[in-house]
């Protein structure tokens, strides 16, 4: 194999960073989950940053308004234009990546997520009340995304779901340089079930092929107890 230039190298160790900017009404939402755990850490390690914004700091009115009544009557209210526009202004670059975060996208999979963590600047679009301007979605928005066929109060929690399932697949940030790839669904399969100590609880005893030391064997039940879950439960898969 060729060797590598000293600026491929460098290139190489250098760490792949990805800059997620959240902008939504609501930035305590996303308090709690982003300092636990793994989101936690991976911010820790410098791999991942991640920036709330309020989008009601950017509204130009004297009281701060970002809703207003939808033209052609109805009930609820929308989103403003101005103050999203302004937001959107505030954290763009070259390199970002708007998704607003809807029930009428494009439902979120492990295929697109790995898509996503290879962005260097996502920018995820929260909405509330019953949305957006359309003119803010059409001009500035690259890509809808859902996470589900059914409605949330708002857009926080499928942004904190879709940071979720991007960021494990920036490298470095599960223990394991390959446990993404050895999750469910990377096999298009549901995940086989899992057991540890104790050998017997409740008088129930762990699948004895899984004390055998036989690692093939285990590969072959593992694989075929996957395969009888996804039949099972998700025949579409
Ligand atoms: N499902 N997937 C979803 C959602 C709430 C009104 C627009 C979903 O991604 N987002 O249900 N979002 C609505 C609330 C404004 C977003």
């Amino acid at each position: 194999m060729r060797r590598l230039l000293p600026s491929e190298k460098q290139k190489e160790k250098q760490k792949l960073r990805v800059l997620i900017d959240i902008l939504s009404l609501f930035p305590r939402y996303f308090i709690g989950p982003f300092n636990e755990s793994i989101i936690k850490r991976a911010q820790e390690k410098g791999l991942v940053t991640i920036r709330l914004i309020n989008i009601r700091d950017f509204a130009d009115n004297r009281h701060h308004r970002v809703d207003d009544r939808p033209y052609g009557g109805g009930p609820g209210m929308v989103m403003m234009p101005q103050p999203v526009k302004a937001a959107l202004r505030d954290v763009k670059g070259s390199q970002s990546h708007v998704i607003y975060l809807t029930p009428q996208g494009r439902t979120l999979t492990a295929e697109k997520s790995r898509q996503l963590s290879r962005e260097t600047h996502l920018v995820l679009l929260c909405g509330h009340y019953e949305g957006i301007d359309q003119r803010i979605l059409d001009r500035e928005v690259d890509e809808e995304i859902s996470i589900g066929d059914y409605v949330l109060t708002n857009g926080c929690l499928a942004a904190i779901v879709l940071v979720d399932s991007v960021i494990r697949f920036v490298p470095g940030v599960l223990g394991h340089p390959l446990a993404a790839e050895e999750d469910s669904f990377e096999k298009g399969l549901l995940d086989c079930p899992h057991y540890t100590h104790p050998e017997v609880f409740e008088g129930e005893r762990v699948p004895p092929i899984l004390l055998s030391g036989n690692h093939q064997e285990i590969a072959k039940w593992r694989q075929e107890r996957a395969l009888k879950k996804t039949k099972d439960i998700r025949p579409d898969l």
